[in-house]
């Protein structure tokens, strides 16, 4: 799990705080110039891999998309500057940062466009604390769909996170036109999109979260898709403690186990991991969890298929035609189906009692009473202690009767 190992050149956070960590992602790294914190990003052309067998022409910053998350803290002077390697004109905006008007990064409004092959620096002073973004502002429509988006989290200044928090997550949300069996996402797609990610990957690529039995955790969740994302986590009751708009009073705290994450919106979740087990964390929108939509496909499920089948094997011998009892069964074929190249099957991953049946914005906490603080590798599938398990029994129908007058009596 070397990606959820945050970068040694990373800021390291004030006081007893935990770092940032970005789950397939890393912190960029800064320079002190005179008392100025400067970073570097470079925005260009990248071969993206969203899971094994799927790999894209993708725009990002230096090398991945989402770029590395910037780490700062409220009251810096900070110095971004910005190198364009595309072939077209950028510039970035701060998403949510109070800053000086020319700072916004606005193509036209705010500023000239940066063209191709030069390096303009942003340089403002940070006035809050919290979670925020970054991305273009220019030609946006095709710079975002192509991946162009990163994390800008502020810590605050004095160490005034109360209660402290012992893993601190960050991820991205976003959705990609990628159709079935092509290399480059395709902008103009408004709806029907193909791959949702968190941090521009899609499960089983996603990283697993990790946490120790009693830390509490926070999650910080941007969304710079075109869609809103019901985020929804197994197995614990989280408050939301944070937005856009910075850390939210305590009595303005929600408790939810599902909490909408709207188009342009960050959200801070806070939990305390008091359950172990390996918890699924993902959107709630079904298709969300899928990979490689094909939207086109004709809907099987309850059609007879067979007399077809017996047509249809007359002209294309070996056809059968799948998913006529649900669509599990293309889960089970999934290794042995053969999709267009570059295409992912739509559900995938495998836990330790079969397929997991999921792909898109799926990923798996991890919580186990015996993690080092700062360990970061993988676990494992949890081992659940006798009799806390889900199984297998023998059922007599002359009981089912029982229920019998749980039908509906008039039909
Ligand atoms: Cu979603």
């Amino acid at each position: 799990m070397e990606n959820l190992v945050p970068n040694p050149a990373a800021p390291k956070p004030a006081g007893n705080r935990a770092p940032v960590q970005t789950p397939n992602g890393r912190s960029l790294p800064y320079r002190l110039v005179n008392g100025v914190k400067e970073f570097h990003l470079t925005a260009e052309e990248i071969d993206h891999e969203f899971a094994p067998g799927c790999t894209a022409k993708c725009w990002g910053y230096n090398g991945s998309t989402p770029g590395p998350t910037i780490e700062a803290v409220e009251g810096d002077r900070v110095r971004i500057l910005v190198s364009n390697h595309l072939r077209e004109p950028t510039t970035i905006h701060w998403h949510g940062l109070l800053l000086p008007n020319g700072m916004d990064g606005v193509s036209g409004l705010n500023q000239a466009p940066i063209k191709p092959g030069e390096t303009w620096a942003y340089e403002f002073t940070l006035r809050q604390a919290g979670t925020h973004m970054y991305h273009p502002h220019a030609d946006e429509l095709v710079q975002m769909a192509f991946g162009m988006m990163g994390l800008f989290i502020i810590h605050p200044k004095a160490s005034a996170d109360e209660p402290a928090i012992d893993r601190d997550y960050a991820m991205l949300l976003h959705n990609w036109a990628l159709h079935p069996g092509t290399y480059r996402p395709d902008p103009a797609v408004m709806l029907d999109f193909d791959l949702w990610t968190f941090n521009s990957k899609i499960y089983p690529a996603t990283a697993p979260l990790l946490a120790r039995t009693g830390e509490r955790v926070r999650l910080r969740i941007g969304n710079l898709s075109m869609w809103n994302h019901p985020i929804h986590l197994h197995g614990h009751r989280f408050w939301v403690t944070g937005s856009d708009g910075d850390r939210w009073p305590r009595s303005a705290w929600i408790p939810e186990v599902t909490h909408i994450i709207g188009v342009g919106q960050t959200r801070d979740f806070e939990f305390i991991a008091d359950n172990p087990g390996d918890w699924a964390l993902h959107c709630h929108m079904v298709h969300h969890t899928m990979n490689a939509m094909g939207h086109s496909v004709p809907n099987p499920v309850g059609a007879k298929l067979a007399e077809a089948d017996a047509k249809i094997r007359s002209v294309l011998p070996g056809n059968m035609s799948m998913g006529s009892d649900g669509m599990s069964e293309m889960a089970d074929m999934a290794g042995m189906m053969q999709g267009p190249p570059n295409t992912v099957p739509m559900m995938s991953g495998n836990g330790s009692f079969g397929s997991i049946e999921m792909g898109g914005m799926f990923t798996v906490l991890k919580v186990r009473d015996d993690l080092a603080a700062d360990d970061t590798r993988d676990p494992g599938w949890y081992r659940h202690p006798p009799g806390t398990q889900a199984k297998l029994v023998s059922f007599d129908p002359q009981f089912a009767l029982g229920f019998a007058r749980d039908k509906p009596s008039d039909s």
